[in-house]
């Protein structure tokens, strides 16, 4: 559909930087310990977790799973959501003393999508705290006022795979899905932008390479540097090898 491009709705976690492995898991195990539980979310263990999107639900569906005794507290919520808080600071603190770099071609993307006047939003399931404190420690101080719209965490009740969050931005953005391209790196996300009628691009990580990403617009390993292109891993090739404006004005045609 030969609509101009108007706005990049970028996921986060595993999109704008690697920060699974070794920030939300690492915060998620300080965080139990400091509430001095013994559970230890090892790589794998995290990897089979993540398939379920929102870290209070993650802890919620670990509980039900593997420490179905506690499910009788009667202040659960509050105490899962008193966790998870504690799970945030803990990933703040990480990002901002050790810090977790962005992906290649996202900082380029951006400030080119800056420059040409294209709009930047965030749709994200993750906490705002943690959108903050990423964009901040990656990008510039002020960097989450360069995006026109942030959607993130609870603000919606569904989250991925369910479209909530694509849906809340999209109307935050005034735009319709046609104008816009998604950018994503798991199969929850995929499904979330695809229901909401978004062109999607796929760039993948260590936990989400072997997912199923059928409807993506092309999968790709990152969104590449000229110093550093990127490896095509399904759908259409190209000649060019990293994600730029006129490559995804190109997706969008398609
Ligand atoms: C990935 C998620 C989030 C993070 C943890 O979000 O599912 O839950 O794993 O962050 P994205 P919270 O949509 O950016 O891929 O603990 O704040 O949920
Ligand atoms: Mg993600």
């Amino acid at each position: 559909m030969n609509i101009e491009l108007r706005a990049v709705l970028f996921d986060v976690d595993g999109t704008l930087a690697d920060t699974e492995r070794d920030g939300h898991r690492v915060a998620f195990n300080a965080a139990f310990k400091e509430f001095g539980l013994d559970w230890n979310w090892d790589i794998a263990l995290y990897g089979a977790l993540l398939l379920v999107t929102g870290g209070k639900e993650r802890i919620r569906y670990f509980i039900e799973k593997y420490r179905s005794d506690i499910l009788n507290r009667s202040d659960l919520d509050d105490w899962v959501e008193e966790l998870h808080k504690a799970k945030t600071k803990h990933f703040v603190k990480l990002l901002k003393h050790g810090g977790i770099p962005l992906r290649p071609g996202v900082g380029r993307l951006i400030h080119q999508l800056r420059e040409q006047k294209i709009k930047i939003a965030i749709a994200t399931t993750t906490a705002p705290e943690n959108v903050t404190a990423l964009l901040e420690t990656t990008l510039a101080k002020d960097a989450p006022s360069w995006f026109d719209v942030i959607g993130a965490g609870d603000i919606v009740s569904k989250k991925k795979p369910a479209p909530d969050i694509y849906y809340w931005t999209l109307e935050q953005l005034r735009l319709s899905p046609q104008q816009c391209i998604a950018i994503e790196d798991s199969a929850n996300g995929l499904h979330a932008a695809l229901a909401a009628n978004l062109t999607t691009l796929i760039t993948v990580n260590d936990y989400t390479r072997r997912q199923d990403f059928n409807g993506a617009i092309a999968v790709l390993s990152d969104l590449g540097e000229p110093s550093h292109p990127f490896t095509e891993i399904a759908g259409i090739t190209f000649s060019e090898k990293w994600v730029d404006i006129h490559l995804l004005n190109y997706l969008k045609k398609r």
